[in-house]
């Protein structure tokens, strides 16, 4: 009785998929349930690496989904209000060490990229790209670890872009090509001020 009841309990976690786990990505607060409505909210908090193909399913059902301020495309709806408290510091060349919980893989492709919110749009190239292969296999074990641990390198060209936190996201998107089913997980970020060099040769100038 008790193991068929808490095999009932956990069967979202059957479901789970892939998020990023470090640095610490985007989660549910009050303003997605504002933004996407509470069923949305719901769905993520019963399983936080679901994929966005099953959340635009469950938008359909909910009066209060609004695709104006809640786009699952981008971060799967989630919003940087809830999430500036986790708002990484990063300047041109820093390496930043990234791991992906594959909790179930589906082989297909995949990318992480910098990405504008306001525009949802991709900044400059992909930071890692994998155009075949990305999480292959039955279960986490069969991925290989550089594909789930990995580091990238935070390019030129971010300084004004992504000055203000909110305004660019660090997003890990996967696409299972067999099963068409998408995920994306994404860390909140700002770029550092420029250097204090350019500014004191001005101050003395
Ligand atoms: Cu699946």
């Amino acid at each position: 009785m008790l193991s068929i009841l808490s095999s009932l309990l956990f069967a979202p976690t059957v479901l789970s998929h892939g998020i990023i786990t470090a640095p610490p990505s985007r989660a549910i607060g009050s303003a997605i349930t504002t933004a996407c409505g509470q069923t949305i909210t719901n769905a993520i908090k019963a399983d936080n690496t679901s994929y966005v193909e099953q959340l635009t399913k469950l938008a359909t059902s909910d009066t209060k989904f609004n695709a104006a301020t809640c786009n699952l495309y981008l971060c799967k709806g989630l919003q940087y209000a809830d999430n500036s408290a986790n708002v990484q510091t990063w300047k041109a060349g820093d390496v930043v060490p990234i791991k992906i919980w594959l909790r179930i893989p589906h082989e297909g492709i995949a990318n992480v990229s910098i990405v504008s919110t306001k525009q949802n749009k991709q900044v400059g190239e992909p930071l890692k790209l994998w155009t075949k292969g990305y999480a292959p296999g039955k279960t986490e074990k069969d991925v290989p670890l550089e594909q789930r641990e990995f580091s990238v390198t935070v390019p030129n060209g971010l300084e004004s872009t992504c000055a203000t936190a909110g305004d660019c996201v660090l997003q890990w998107w996967w696409l299972g090509t067999a099963a068409k089913q998408t995920y994306e997980s994404c860390v909140d970020f700002k770029t550092a001020a420029a250097s204090g060099y350019t500014q004191e040769r001005a101050f003395k100038a």
